[in-house]
């Protein structure tokens, strides 16, 4: 059986991108496959957190993806910071990874902006980290959304090398599982950007703690164009914003886009917004209520996460060790 690892950042609340993208697809994947799924706290420091801001939404992630159908029983469901292995095999892949490889990533390059210099060194070697994550797990399938493609190519290349410069045939090659229905989501006001949870502005995106007013006036705030909706995917090219809404609603009502149009052709978005208001709403919903109710219980959800790096340090701690013993470190 495959074991799969996937990880969220808590940089903020989880938005309608990151359910789509990958939450969703973690809760399918539970019923075939054994998981490990990881609030990577150490990944949202590479920019500044507010340390409060930093630890509720840490527990609010978990929250989330609990409240989202991940069954922290059957699966494991823990933060970064709590496994030890995740930075102690970062560092050995910071010296097997190559500054050339790093400097490709466009994550780094759109994440760091025009002022490169200012960027930490943690957001230049994220890619790293990342691998270390899966790798710590001898995990094979990461379940991620589109934009993470290019980071699960790097992994391999880390995990080859590795292999390669150690003579041993340990680390395994990574599958990325990506949605193949809207597995980018944009954000509401550019259609050429993706939907983020630490956007600076909050009508860009949907939270999964929005309630059902704040996602009908967001949606209807949200930036479109004034041709009605047309027939054929390929007259949607040129329309993002147009395409992004299209592309939501299929994703939440598990159908094709083309479906979506065959429904919607000719009418405006007066007409589309408000039904798709009512669809994500009414997805939410549940997702919400579950969240709050995870929430008001924090000694619980902190016991949940600590059994959680328990079980997870019980796999990643005796691979380390392994790594470690085949790079020629003496033991601890
Ligand atoms: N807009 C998106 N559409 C589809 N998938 C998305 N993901 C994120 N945004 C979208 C997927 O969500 C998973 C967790 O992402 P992350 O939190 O680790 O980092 P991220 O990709 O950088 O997500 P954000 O929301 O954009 O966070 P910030 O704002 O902190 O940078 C990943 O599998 C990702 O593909």
């Amino acid at each position: 059986m495959a074991r799969v690892f996937s990880g969220i950042q808590p940089s903020g609340v989880p938005t309608l991108g990151n359910y789509l993208g990958a939450i969703r697809n973690w809760v399918a994947l539970q019923a075939a496959h054994e998981c490990v799924f990881c609030v990577v706290d150490l990944h949202a420091i590479t920019v500044w957190q507010d340390p409060a801001a930093l630890r509720q939404a840490t527990r609010e992630m978990a929250a989330s993806v609990i409240a989202c159908g991940i069954d922290p029983a059957r699966h494991i469901l823990f933060h970064q910071s709590a496994v030890p292995a995740h930075a102690q095999l970062a560092w050995i892949f910071n010296c097997v990874a190559r500054l050339g490889w790093l400097n490709r990533m466009t994550q780094f390059k759109d994440k760091s902006g025009s002022d490169r210099e200012a960027a930490s060194a943690g957001l230049y070697v994220y890619p790293n980290l990342m691998a270390a994550d899966i790798l710590a797990y001898h995990a094979t399938l990461v379940p991620v959304g589109d934009d993470q493609r290019q980071h699960i190519e790097l992994a391999n290349d880390i995990a080859q090398k590795f292999n390669h410069d150690y003579a041993a045939d340990f680390f395994p090659q990574i599958q990325a599982a990506i949605p193949a229905i809207s597995a980018r989501v944009m954000s509401l006001r550019d259609g050429t950007k993706k939907m983020s949870k630490s956007d600076p502005s909050d009508q860009s995106r949907i939270s999964l703690t929005d309630d059902a007013d704040t996602i009908v006036q967001k949606i209807r705030k949200a930036k479109t164009d004034p041709a009605p909706l047309p027939a054929t995917l390929a007259e949607l090219e040129h329309r993002p914003e147009a395409r992004n809404l299209v592309g939501i609603f299929a994703a939440l009502t598990d159908t094709p886009a083309q479906s979506v149009l065959d429904r919607f052709a000719g009418q405006g978005f007066g007409q589309f917004k408000p039904v798709l208001a009512e669809c994500v709403a009414e997805a939410l919903a549940p997702i919400r209520a579950e969240t709050r109710r995870l929430m008001a219980d924090i000694p619980a959800l902190d016991a949940l996460l600590r059994q959680g790096a328990a079980r997870a340090a019980a796999i990643a701690t005796p691979i380390l060790a392994e790594a470690e013993a085949l790079v020629g470190l003496l033991p601890r």
